[in-house]
């Protein structure tokens, strides 16, 4: 394959662009041939995680399988690329703890709260200030921020580099640590 498999794993909250950016870096690695599979918080929650809610039990759970699915994809050298929100620091650490080092590598979508909730794709924040979603991260759960992931993205009004800018910052730092 000429690749080695590790998990980008994306971190932030609702509306911050992971899975858009998830969804660009996968067809990037299919156009130079490698192969990656998404693994999505949101989509997961169909299937493999359809019995989990939002509590922090809940969450943690769909994070700790999210992660051992993700070891698995590194086991067969896959790229695996899991967006999640992921709000909470030990449940992301357990994760990291799954792999070799180097193996887990952390993009944090430092993307301000007020940005996301302006965006609200699906009208969510709408809801959770409605009272009418209750435990909604940002909102009236809380969102750890990650004190030291591998990659910060920092999005603001002013600079916000694209998702294909964004893929591409990935791509390098998986070419120089030797994963493509
Ligand atoms: C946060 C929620 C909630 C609550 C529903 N809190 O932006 P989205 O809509 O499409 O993606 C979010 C998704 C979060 O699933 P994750 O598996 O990524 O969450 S976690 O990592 O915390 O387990 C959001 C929607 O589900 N959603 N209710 N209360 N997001």
């Amino acid at each position: 394959l000429g690749q080695k498999g590790c998990v980008i794993w994306i971190t932030g909250l609702s509306g911050s662009g992971k899975s858009t950016l998830a969804c660009t870096l996968d067809h990037q690695l299919s156009k130079r041939g490698n192969l990656s599979y998404v693994l999505d918080g949101d989509n997961l929650r169909h299937g493999l995680n359809k019995n989990l809610g939002f509590s922090p039990e809940d969450r943690a759970e769909n994070i700790r399988r999210i992660g051992e699915v993700a070891r698995i994809f590194v086991d067969a050298g896959v790229i695996c690329i899991a967006s999640a929100i992921s709000p909470y620091r030990k449940d992301r650490d357990a994760c990291r703890q799954l792999l070799q080092p180097g193996e887990f590598i952390e993009v944090y979508m430092n993307f301000p709260l007020k940005l996301c909730e302006e965006r609200d794709p699906k009208g969510l924040y709408k809801l959770a200030r409605a009272g009418k979603i209750k435990g909604f991260t940002g909102v009236d759960d809380p969102y750890e921020e990650p004190p030291n992931s591998e990659i910060v993205m920092e999005l603001s009004e002013g600079k916000c580099p694209t998702p294909a800018e964004m893929a591409i910052q990935l791509l390098s730092y998986l070419e120089e640590r030797g994963f493509l």
